[in-house]
């Protein structure tokens, strides 16, 4: 058997979910929308950067997309069709405000556009679960300031940004994510390089940035902007409007490469403590990991009172995205400067030379349902029993794209992947205890992968680029509603 194959393990279970659980499937506008120029939009750092050759693998960008900007109605037939009854997307700033500043105007057609989208959602009885910023951030920011590098200056931005928002159609949405995956934001885009704004210390890369401090730095900001925005919502709209907020955190789990060694046991955890930990602990605790300050030191910035403050508490939920899995082998010797990870190597095969899982078109991800549902127990414990969104769960199929429509149509790998996922999310809730309330797979549509281009699909639904961006759902579109179908309680 070679590792790529559909495994033959299914995840049987007999567990159930609540039934006012919310399910349905995510998008996020750079990846679906296209209309870079609609309505008097203005540019996002992701705008700027898929335009730099050599930044995206197939020399892609979202000009176009899925054009879901144009196809509202039909992306809401689809998500009908699923039987879905939520949807979770997220805002282009640069639509709302298309120079992103507090003192910048604000485009009243871009805002208006989303308060239709919603309006229409509503009247096709799916639940919108809005994300307001899925890394696009607006480059007039990086422009004046540098964007996320500048605390203050960001706070006030996004703290203003989300008050218009919540002003225009607060009473129109009960879920609101604030920042999708900080993490790759602050890792992918500032030491990594791999995503906007491509800061690194790599010169062969980026003529600026500096791996060692930078992310770290952007991480903060991120976490003080996320508050301010709770701080926002709850001060002035929730009472009204009822709703509840979060922050999405991304992060796979992690298992020991041998499980014999206490020092392969600690990186694995520290793993974990460095991707949700650096984010959460904040948010739950009021502090960073003291993983993350041992090996980081005063490079990771410190809280003052008032940010503690801030921070600490500002979760209504806790959005988890969340894909494969790996096997952990602690690093000997001092960290590297620009190490993100804690010291560790990110393995796929374990000592013993087992697979955590098959492979996919992506090289990052080896789905491991048995893994997720460790995950959600590591958080559970980890932050004390919150309230659970998972916001993203998907995978891609090794090949898929070279293959043709009526092949792709027939897309059993991602039902097994599903089927798995979800059994073992139903496992978390019946048998585990944890308070998980609703799941969003990743994706509605085939998209735009970021710097992966349109090669790698994550999609229930084809999106045929060349033919029109006709869509064509996959089985995966119906399996996700029978598979909930089976889990939610009836009554
Ligand atoms: C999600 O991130 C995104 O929210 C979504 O927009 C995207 O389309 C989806 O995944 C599928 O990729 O090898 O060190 O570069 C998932 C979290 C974290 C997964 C970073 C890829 C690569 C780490 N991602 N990871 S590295």
């Amino acid at each position: 058997m070679t590792d790529s194959q559909i495994p033959k393990e299914e995840y049987v279970t007999d567990s159930h979910l609540p039934k006012d659980f919310r399910w349905g499937f995510a998008t996020a506008c750079y990846q679906i929308e296209g209309a870079p120029k609609a309505d008097g939009k203005g540019e996002s750092i992701w705008d700027v950067f898929t335009h730099i050759p050599g930044k995206v693998w197939d020399g892609t960008n979202g000009d176009v997309a899925c054009d879901s900007y144009n196809r509202t109605a039909e992306d809401i037939e689809l998500l009908k069709s699923t039987g879905a009854n939520t949807y979770r997307f997220s805002l282009s700033w640069t639509r709302i405000i298309p120079l992103g500043g507090r003192n910048d105007p604000v485009n009243e057609a871009g805002l208006q556009h989303y308060v239709k989208f919603v309006d229409d959602l509503h009247a096709a009885g799916i639940t919108p679960m809005v994300t307001l910023l899925h890394w696009d951030l607006p480059d007039g920011l990086y422009q004046r300031y540098g964007g996320y590098l500048n605390k203050d200056e960001f706070a006030q931005d996004f703290e203003n940004y989300a008050r218009v928002v919540f002003k225009a159609f607060g009473d129109k949405v009960k879920y609101w994510i604030t920042f999708n995956e900080p993490w790759c934001s602050s890792i992918l885009g500032f030491n990594v390089a791999s995503h906007a704004p491509g800061r690194t210390s790599d010169r062969s890369k980026s003529d600026i940035g500096d791996s060692s401090t930078e992310p770290w730095i952007v991480g903060h900001s991120l976490l003080i902007a996320h508050s301010r925005a709770v701080k926002v919502y709850r001060d002035e709209f929730k009472e009204k409007d009822g709703g509840i907020i979060g922050i999405t955190l991304n992060g796979d789990y992690a298992e020991p490469w041998d499980a014999n060694d206490p020092l392969d046991v600690d990186a694995a955890n520290r793993k974990l403590e460095f991707t949700y930990g650096w984010f959460a602990d904040p948010v739950y605790y009021g502090k960073y990991p003291d993983a993350m300050r041992k090996q980081l030191g005063d490079r990771l910035p410190d809280f003052t009172d008032e940010e503690i403050a801030l921070v600490k508490g500002s979760n209504d939920f806790f959005g988890i995205n969340s894909y494969g899995d790996n096997y952990i082998k602690h690093k000997e010797g001092e960290p590297a400067p620009d190490d993100f990870y804690g010291n560790l190597d990110v393995l796929d095969q374990n000592k013993a030379g087992d697979w955590i899982g098959p492979e996919t078109e992506s090289v990052w991800l080896r789905p491991n349902p048995r893994g997720f549902r460790s995950l959600l127990n590591w958080l559970n414990k980890r932050y004390g029993g919150p309230i659970f969104y998972v916001t993203e769960n998907g995978t891609s199929l090794k090949g898929e794209n070279d293959k043709p429509r009526e092949e792709i149509l027939d897309d059993e790998f991602r039902c097994w992947f599903f089927r798995g996922y979800i059994g073992a999310l139903a496992d978390a809730y019946t048998k585990d205890g944890i308070d998980i309330r609703g799941y969003t797979g990743w994706s509605l549509l085939d998209n735009f992968e970021w710097h992966e281009g349109y090669r790698t699909r994550f999609g229930v639904t084809y999106v045929d680029y060349e033919g029109g961006q006709k869509r064509y759902p996959k089985k995966s579109a119906h399996e996700v509603g029978q598979i909930f179908g089976k889990y939610i309680k009836k009554d």
